[in-house]
């Protein structure tokens, strides 16, 4: 029977099968997922099939099958995925954890004050969903706590992200209205929430999910920061499409990115680049540098220059480590 993984907690994953029941599962055998040196075989969005243990069978009574939901079984394959967000794991191995795959998009929750989220923070996660080729979103939240002078800079922003192809909302998180269109972006898609603590992302779920999130006993972060590998990740539907919670991850990691890809992840530093006079151009002090002439002309934002630049001194760096 087919079905998508809508929890995992390391070692036992909950399986939204296609007859809308939830069955608790666990994996059968050793089967890894070809081509991905991964520390969980499953994640949170996979399609999987699954063989249901008949209740009352031995392997019904085995102790590491909690009875959560109603029904138990094996998870016996994975889905091909048509995407997947990892996390290099902290040891040495090159191994990464699969955060969560088959994703429509992801979404980051932004502050412009309270706290503070820096464009740079912003643009590298942009530039990493531009490497795993998923869509990334903007939404921008407290913004009932907003200045006069931040609400400009709030309309700033989103007129860049938006000249630069981003969708984006504004949200009061503690006030939410169906008026803010954030229903809008999430209609239909399945969606990774990231955000930098502080920002408002257990409220904004709590205000999506009231109690459901409550009821599913989740971990708290602070619990869940001295676990490496059980990590847990939820998704909850929303208007036709799915929320992806990761608690205790801070966004996805920076995928392994070259120096000379990096600039291939800022859409309009990409474009424009094309008509440097170097083919290999860094945009850093070459002559005839098409992108430090546009950043001059005010057609790319200082601040997405600084960020490449940014982006691409780490990059340099790890070559030296
Ligand atoms: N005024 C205001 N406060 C908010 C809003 N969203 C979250 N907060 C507050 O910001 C603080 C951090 O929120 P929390 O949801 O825990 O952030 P998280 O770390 O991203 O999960 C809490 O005190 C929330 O009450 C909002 O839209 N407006
Ligand atoms: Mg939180
Ligand atoms: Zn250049």
């Amino acid at each position: 029977m087919r079905g998508l993984v809508i929890k995992s907690t390391g070692s036992s994953y909950i399986v939204r099968l296609d007859n809308g029941s939830d069955a608790e599962c666990h994996i059968k055998g050793n089967f890894r997922i070809r081509g991905i040196r991964s520390t969980n075989p499953v994640a949170v969005g996979d399609y999987v099939q699954v063989s249901l243990i008949e209740e009352g069978s031995p392997t019904s009574q085995r102790s590491d099958f909690t009875g959560e939901v109603g029904l138990i079984g094996w998870i016996t394959d994975v889905e091909e995925r048509r995407n997947y967000i990892v996390r290099r794991s902290t040891n040495l191995s090159k191994e990464s954890h699969i955060i969560a795959s088959n994703l429509d998009q992801v979404a980051l929750i932004v502050t412009i004050n309270h706290p503070v989220t820096s464009t740079t923070f912003i643009d590298r996660f942009l530039a990493t969903a531009e490497a795993y080729r998923v869509p990334a979103v903007l939404i921008f939240n407290k913004i009932d706590l907003l200045t006069p002078q931040e609400l400009l800079r709030l309309d700033e922003l989103r007129t860049l992200y938006e000249s630069l192809g981003y969708q984006t909302v504004a949200i009061s998180a503690k006030n939410l209205s169906a008026k803010d269109g954030l229903s809008t972006i999430l209609t239909g898609k399945t969606t990774l929430l990231s955000g930098n603590s502080g920002v408002g992302k257990s409220t904004l779920l709590n205000a999506m999910f009231g109690k459901e999130i409550a009821r599913t006993g989740h971990i708290s972060d602070a619990h869940n920061k001295g676990m490496h590998t059980t990590t847990f990740s939820e998704m909850f539907p929303y208007h036709g499409g799915w929320i992806i919670d990761t608690p205790g991850i801070k966004g996805f990691g920076a995928i392994d990115m070259k120096k000379e890809e990096v600039g291939h992840y800022f859409r309009e530093i990409f474009q424009i680049g094309q008509q440097c006079r170097f083919g290999n151009c860094t945009h850093t002090n070459e002559p005839g540098c098409a992108v430090q002439q546009a950043v001059i002309e005010d057609k790319i934002a200082i601040s997405r220059l600084e960020s490449y630049l940014s982006l691409l001194g780490d990059c340099t760096e790890s070559k030296y480590r």
